[in-house]
């Protein structure tokens, strides 16, 4: 298989309005990175952006809870994303941000290229509306249950219960999350992505790798369930989507479009375009830096047909980068199309999905603070236990039996005993060595020389692992990594150089060399997914760190032509350990942090409806409540809410006026039993007297229930 002549490779843009856990890292990040360091290895071109999603309707939601401004909360988040990533490893080109104003110029000129060529349809259509908040909502702020599953607080554009995608207009007694009222339905106006008309082609460019007549890509590369996702939207057809959005926060549609006022860019439309605006910072920032740098040069990665695209992501976003943006991309022409989008599927905690509001996660920047000089153990793990092609599932113990079971009795085991041995016998010094003598006992490969078998076995495995992680069988590739090592180990196990030394010390300097040998090329294999360790491990072996600058293809070349990766006289350093031991108190501690902080926030949810402040006990007090039971209900004229009721409370009847004709009919009612605060002041409503109040409990939905004392109870008796 040729690889093609460069590389742009994306990560999603995390959304700036929560931390980044354990899952996102090894979702959307560490495949990314793992992939992008290896083409470095192999001497390819690659580009590796990402940025901060800072629009979208998640982001102002968070900033009303918290009364602040959304600028607050996407700072904060930026800021920390930046860290984090710096920390764990990320090997990002450039780190950009969607509120940046090239970003906004980049998407903006976007949309006006599109409205332009009338790619659009301009539709009017029924949304929701909050009245109290006197604005559209956004499908994040509708709350209501799910008509597949139930679940009573799906949101307007998905039920995280079922995972089934929704238009809030599908939601069963839909509630705004800004008011708390039962939003109306009103006339906006939008433009439209008509998807229904791009479906020809885009058939056969997901199904069969086919664009304009030509192969673009082959399909058999892309993942099954990817395939499968696309494939349903597909055969389920594709509709018009609307690429603005009624909102006070994102990207404006460009002022010189009839009727932009207060419209913004929907941020799926927006959020894409951010790989090619972070691409343009990174331009720029080099030609600042550099004379034979140009500005334009990002056009190359984008404009360029011989530029492989490749998104990574999480399965949540398969559709947008599988389907809409390379529509996007296509109706503006001169783009290239994804060549891949390897999505993974989630990762769960400890038998549950991790979930941000119930803090069930391992916190990205907890665990930096926590377990410093320790992220390469957490990139193996979340590499053994990439959620590649189902869920996977990661757990503190699997954490430390990683470790403990792989890095440091397999890996860390392995090159301590090669370089111990070589300084022990050495000095130091890598041997000569007579490459005719056979090594006896290595059934596996009893063939002649040193070159012909220890070498071209050890290139053969590197050239599988090659292999596996340009199919993006990332997981696959560790493992042939770590089988490497356990075959040193094993190798050693099998010669035993240490019972031969005095005997026969020219067939020791031969396992020795093949030894060293195979740790070189480990330092090399391993720096995709542990640079920090590959660095470590060539510190002792006294060779530069790796740049990613096509060492991998060059060590490839010197095995085929029988150059030794480490010559005769070579000088290594003394060893240090690589990793030590994680004991089970630490675990421990983990696991109960893990299970305490979920308790607590879910306390803190419990308690967050904010309480009313603190009455005394006299003030409890003035209130006369007393049961009762309704006589008659009927409708107030010209009202949807009201009802008026005649009440019996025992000593008198009472006529009371309840907004509770959305959820109750009149006809149902007589007869039932209710609670009556009987001392309210009497007030006027619809030119009714209402004299009282009924007591009514709120559901989840804003239902509204009766308080009902027992059916046995005479009217009138107090409650108290
Ligand atoms: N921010 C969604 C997410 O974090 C979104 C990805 C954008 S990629 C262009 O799942
Ligand atoms: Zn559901």
């Amino acid at each position: 298989m040729q690889y093609p002549k460069r590389y742009i490779v994306t990560s999603a843009l995390p959304y700036a309005n929560g931390p980044l856990h354990v899952g996102h890292l090894s979702g959307a990040y560490l495949p990314a990175d793992v992939y992008v360091r290896f083409l470095r290895l192999m001497g390819k071109e690659v580009l590796f952006v990402c940025g901060s999603d800072e629009h979208g309707a998640a982001i102002t939601l968070k900033a009303k809870k918290e009364g602040v401004n959304p600028g607050e909360i996407i700072e904060r988040y930026h800021s920390e994303f930046k860290s984090v990533f710096e920390k764990i490893g990320m090997s990002f080109d450039v780190y950009h941000r969607t509120s940046s104003e090239l970003h906004h110029q980049t998407s903006s000129d976007f949309f006006k290229k599109l409205y332009d060529e009338g790619q659009f349809i301009k539709k009017e259509s029924d949304q929701y509306f909050d009245s109290k908040a006197q604005q559209f909502l956004a499908d994040r702020y509708i709350k209501g249950e799910c008509p597949k599953c139930g679940h009573s607080e799906a949101y307007g554009d998905q039920c995280e219960s079922c995972g089934s995608s929704l238009s809030p207009t599908d939601l069963i007694n839909p509630i705004s999350t800004l008011s708390g009222e039962k939003p109306v339905l009103k006339k906006t106006t939008h433009w439209y992505l008509p998807l229904e008309n791009h479906e020809g082609w885009l058939k056969k460019y997901v199904l069969e790798g086919e664009l304009e007549g030509e192969e673009h890509h082959d399909p058999s590369s892309w993942k099954n369930h990817v395939i499968g996702q696309c494939k349903s939207w597909l055969d389920g057809g594709l509709e018009a989507r609307a690429m603005t959005r009624d909102l006070d926060w994102g990207v404006d549609v460009p002022a010189d479009i009839p009727g932009s006022e207060g419209k913004k860019l929907y941020v799926w439309l927006d959020a894409p375009i951010g790989y090619i605006s972070a691409t343009r910072q990174w331009a720029i920032d080099r030609a600042e830096k550099n004379a034979d740098a140009h500005e334009d040069d990002w056009k190359k990665y984008w404009q360029d047909q011989e530029s492989c695209l490749i998104h990574f992501i999480g399965k949540d976003n398969i559709v947008f980068h599988c389907l809409i943006f390379p529509v996007i991309l296509k109706a503006h022409g001169g783009y290239v199309l994804p060549s891949n989008v390897p999505a993974n599927q989630f990762m769960n905690l400890e038998g549950q999905k991790i979930s941000t509001s119930r803090n069930w996660a391992v916190w990205m920047k907890d665990y930096l603070d926590r377990w410093e000089g320790m992220e390469d153990s957490l990139r193996y793990y979340c590499v053994k236990n990439m959620p590649e092609q189902k869920d996977s599932e990661f757990t503190w113990k699997g954490f430390q039996d990683a470790h403990n079971n792989e890095l440091v009795n397999n890996l860390a085991n392995f090159v301590n005993r090669v370089l111990v041995l070589t300084n022990k016998y050495y000095e130091g010094r890598v041997p000569e060595i007579d490459e005719d003598i056979p090594l006896e006992g290595n059934d596996e490969f009893g063939m002649p020389s040193y070159h012909e078998t220890e070498l071209m076995d050890l290139f053969d495995r590197l050239d599988a692992f090659c292999e596996s992680l340009r199919s993006f069988e990332i997981r696959n590739a560790l493992r042939q990594v770590m089988e490497l090592s356990s075959y040193g180990n094993q190798f050693l196990q099998n010669h035993e150089p240490w019972k031969l030394q005095k005997e026969e010390p020219d067939t020791v300097k031969v396992i020795m060399n093949v030894g060293l040998q195979i740790v070189v090329a480990l330092s090399a294999a391993i720096y995709p997914f542990m640079p920090t360790t590959s660095d470590k491990m060539r510190k002792m072996l006294n060779l530069e760190p790796l740049k990613g600058e096509g060492e991998l293809l060059e060590l490839l070349n010197e095995i085929c032509e029988g150059t030794h990766l480490l010559p005769a006289g070579h000088q290594i350093e003394k060893p240090s350990h690589l990793f030590t031991r994680i004991d089970d108190e630490r675990i421990e501690k983990e696991v109960s942090r893990l299970r305490k902080g979920s308790e607590e926030s879910l306390l803190k949810v419990e308690k967050e409806p904010d309480l009313k402040s603190e009455i005394d006990f006299e003030t409890f007090g003035q209130l006369d409540l007393r049961t009762g039971t309704i006589l008659h209900a009927e409708k107030v004229t010209g009202t949807k809410k009201l009802l008026k009721l005649e009440v019996d409370l025992g000593f008198e009847k009472r006529t009371i006026v309840s907004g509770i004709a959305q959820c109750h009919r009149p006809e149902e009612l007589t007869g039932r039993k209710v609670t009556v605060l009987a001392n309210l002041a009497p007030k006027k409503l619809r030119g009714i007297l209402s004299n009282g109040m009924i007591l009514m409990a709120e559901g989840d939905n804003g239902a509204l229930e009766f308080v009902s004392p027992p059916e046995k109870f005479k009217n009138g008796q107090p409650v108290r």
